[in-house]
C-alpha cells in the first residue's frame, strides 16, 4: 500500500508472527543486519539516498532500545522513517514483563509521532498515518509499536483511503506579503548570499535553487546536510559554512547584506556566535517548519512552506541580475584562502586520500561519511555533483552511522558506486555489518581513514587542552584487513600516496564489498576551524 520494497529488521519473540508473515512474502525484501543499530542506520541510508521512507523492524525491549541512536540520528536530520517494533502482549504492558520497554515513551522526544496499537482494527490506519506523517511536511521518524497479541489476531484487511488527522496541519505555501517583501529585499541587495540546508534536499529543490542562484547571481553556501544541492564545482558554490567551513563561505556570510536562509535551522555549528553571525544582513528564512523561525537567529522575514515552491514563486517574480563586484570580491577570497593541505613526502595525508576518492566517483555515486575529522575533510574535499550524492549524520553527529548508512544506500541503489568514508573509531562501532555486506554481496567500498586516534576529540585536546590526549589513542588495533578477511570481505592496506589511487580503482573494479585500510598521518588537524562559540569570520588555520 505504501510501496515499501525493503525492510531492515531483526527478529525476536514479540515479532515472531510478523516474521512468519514475511516468510512467505515475496513483495518485500528483508535485510537482516547483525545489530539493530546497523539496521536502523541502513534504513536511514536507504531513505537519504532515495527520498523514500526507510522501514525498520525490531522486537520489543532490547531490540527496540537498540534503535534509539538511529531514530535520534534520523530525527535530527529530518529523515523519513517508519519504525515498527514489537511490544509485549497488551495484558502484560506496564508490568515489567520480559523484554518490555516503553519504546514510544523512550522515543517521544526523538520521533515525529508514535503509535501504540491497541486494537487490531486500528492497525491499518496507524500504519497508513505513520507513513503519511513520516513523509509529509518536515519529514521524520514515526514509530508504530505493536503488542504481540495484536500480531496474532486476524481481522478483515482495512486500509482507510483518507487520513483523518485534524491536529496535523501542513502549512500553506508562502504568504503573498512575505513573498513581496523578499522580492524587494533581493532586488535591493548588493551582497546577497544563499545559505541552504537539508530542507532543500528534502523538497527536491536543487534544480530550482541552481536556476535561482544563476538568474540572480547569488553565491550559495550549502550546509553539511545540503552538500551537492548546487554542484561543488559550480562557480557560485561557496562550500560549507561554519566551524569547518570554507573561509570564503564564512566571509561571504559575514559581509553579506542579505542572507537568504533556505531549509536551514541556523545550527550552532554553522552560526558560531549568533551575535556576530551575518551582522550586516537582512535575513529571510524560508522553511517548512514554523518551529524553526526565530529559534536560534531572529530574522526579518519568514516564509513558511515548501522550499521548492517558494523558490519557484520568487524565481518567477524576479528579473535576472548580475553582481560583478560582489562575485569578484568572493573570488578574491577563494584565491587567497583556498582549502589546502600539503602531501609531504614520507606521510599519507587524510585529505589526499579523500580528495583521491573523487577520481573514482561517477554522476550517480554516493559518498557516505561517518562522524569525526574524516567527515569534515569529506565535506571539504569530496566534489559532490547532486543532492543526495553525499550524506552523513549532520545534527546528531553519530559515530557508527557511516558504514551501515552506506549499506542502506547500496541496498536501495544496487547499481551505484557507494563509498563509505569512516574513521577507525566509528567503523568499530558497527563493523559487525561486514557480515551483512558479505552475505548480501553489497559492493560498498569502505575507506577507513585510520589515524589510530579518535581524531576529532584528539584535535580538541590538541588545540584546547594542551595536548592531553586523554583516552583518544586507539592505535591498539584491530588489524582491519584481517577483520575483513574473517568476514569474507576483500581488503587492501594502503600506507603510501602512490598506492591510493590504484587501491581505489581496484576496489571499484571488484564486484563485491571492499575494505581499504588507509593508514594516514596520525596528528593532522581539520582547518579552517572556528572555535566553538566564536565568530565565523575568525578562523584558525586560514
Ligand atoms: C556515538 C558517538 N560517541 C562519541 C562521539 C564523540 N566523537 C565525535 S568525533 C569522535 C572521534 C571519531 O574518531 P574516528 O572515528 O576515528 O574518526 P576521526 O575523527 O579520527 O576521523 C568522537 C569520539 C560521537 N560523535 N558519537
Amino acid at each position: 500500500m505504501e510501496g515499501v520494497d525493503t525492510i531492515f529488521g531483526y527478529p525476536g519473540g514479540t515479532v515472531l508472527h510478523i516474521y512468519d508473515a514475511l516468510y512467505s512474502c515475496t513483495a518485500i525484501k528483508h535485510i537482516l543486519p547483525r545489530h539493530e543499530q546497523g539496521g536502523v542506520h541502513a534504513a536511514d541510508g536507504y531513505a537519504r539516498s532515495t527520498g523514500r521512507p526507510g522501514v525498520v523492524l525490531a522486537t520489543s525491549g532490547p531490540g527496540a532500545a537498540n534503535l534509539v541512536t538511529g531514530i535520534a540520528t534520523a530525527y535530527m536530520d529530518s529523515i523519513p522513517m517508519v519504525v515498527v517494533t514489537g511490544q509485549v502482549a497488551t495484558p502484560y504492558i506496564g508490568k515489567d514483563s520480559f523484554q518490555e520497554a516503553d519504546i514510544t515513551g523512550i522515543t517521544l522526544p526523538i520521533t515525529k509521532y508514535g503509535f501504540l496499537v491497541k486494537d487490531i482494527k486500528d492497525l491499518g490506519r496507524c500504519i497508513h498515518e505513520a507513513f503519511h506523517i513520516a513523509t509529509t511536511g518536515r519529514p521524520g521518524p514515526v514509530i508504530v509499536d505493536i503488542p504481540k497479541d495484536i500480531t496474532v489476531q486476524t481481522t478483515e484487511f482495512f486500509y482507510p483511503p483518507k487520513h483523518n488527522l485534524p491536529g496535523y496541519k501542513l502549512k500553506p505555501n508562502g504568504i503573498a506579503k512575505q513573498i513581496e517583501e523578499t522580492v524587494k529585499l533581493i532586488s535591493e541587495a548588493k551582497r546577497p548570499v544563499l545559505y541552504v540546508g537539508g530542507g532543500v534536499i528534502a523538497s527536491g529543490a536543487e534544480k530550482i535553487l541552481v536556476e535561482f542562484a544563476e538568474k540572480l547571481d547569488i553565491p550559495v553556501t550549502c550546509t553539511l546536510m545540503a552538500k551537492g544541492a548546487i554542484p561543488d564545482t559550480h562557480l557560485l558554490a561557496l562550500g560549507m559554512p561554519g566551524m569547518h567551513g570554507t573561509v570564503y563561505a564564512n566571509y561571504s556570510i559575514t559581509e553579506s547584506d542579505l542572507l537568504l536562509a533556505v531549509g536551514v535551522r541556523f545550527d550552532d555549528r554553522v552560526t558560531g556566535n549568533v551575535k556576530t553571525f551575518a551582522p550586516n544582513a537582512k535575513k529571510v528564512h524560508i522553511e517548512i517548519d514554523p518551529a524553526e523561525i526565530n529559534k536560534n537567529v531572529v530574522v526579518d522575514v519568514a516564509i513558511i512552506g515548501d522550499t521548492k515552491d517558494i523558490l519557484e514563486t520568487l524565481f518567477n517574480k524576479l528579473d535576472s541580475k548580475k553582481r560583478p563586484d560582489w562575485i569578484k570580491r568572493i573570488n578574491g577570497w577563494k584565491e587567497e584562502y583556498p582549502l589546502k593541505f600539503v602531501q609531504e613526502e614520507g606521510t599519507l595525508k587524510p585529505q589526499y586520500v579523500i580528495s583521491s576518492v573523487n577520481e573514482i566517483l561517477e554522476d550517480n555515486s554516493f559518498v557516505v561519511a561517518d562522524t569525526g575529522q574524516h567527515q569534515m575533510w569529506s565535506a571539504q574535499y569530496i566534489k559532490t555533483r547532486r543532492g543526495r550524492g553525499f550524506f552523513t549524520s549532520g545534527g546528531l553527529g553519530t559515530m557508527g552511522y557511516g558504514f551501515p548508512g552506506a549499506m542502506g544506500a547500496q541496498v536501495a541503489n544496487p547499481e551505484a558506486l557507494v563509498v563509505a568514508i569512516v574513521g577507525d573509531g566509528g567503523f568499530q562501532m558497527n563493523c559487525q555489518e561486514l557480515a551483512t555486506v558479505a552475505i548480501y554481496n553489497l559492493p560498498v567500498k569502505i575507506c577507513i581513514i585510520n589515524n589510530g586516534y579518535l581524531g576529532m576529540v584528539r584535535q580538541w585536546q590538541d588545540l584546547f587542552l594542551e595536548k592531553r590526549y586523554s583516552h583518544t589513542d586507539i592505535n591498539q588495533g584491530p588489524d582491519f584487513v584481517k577483520l575483513a578477511d574473517a568476514f569474507g570481505v576483500k581488503a587492501i592496506r594502503v600506507t603510501k600516496p602512490e598506492e591510493v589511487l590504484p587501491a581505489l580503482q581496484e576496489a571499484k573494479a571488484h564486484q563485491g564489498p571492499v575494505l581499504i585500510d588507509f593508514v594516514v598521518e596520525k596528528e593532522e588537524n581539520v582547518y579552517p576551524m572556528v572555535p566553538a562559540g566564536g565568530s565565523i569570520n575568525e578562523m584558525l588555520g586560514r
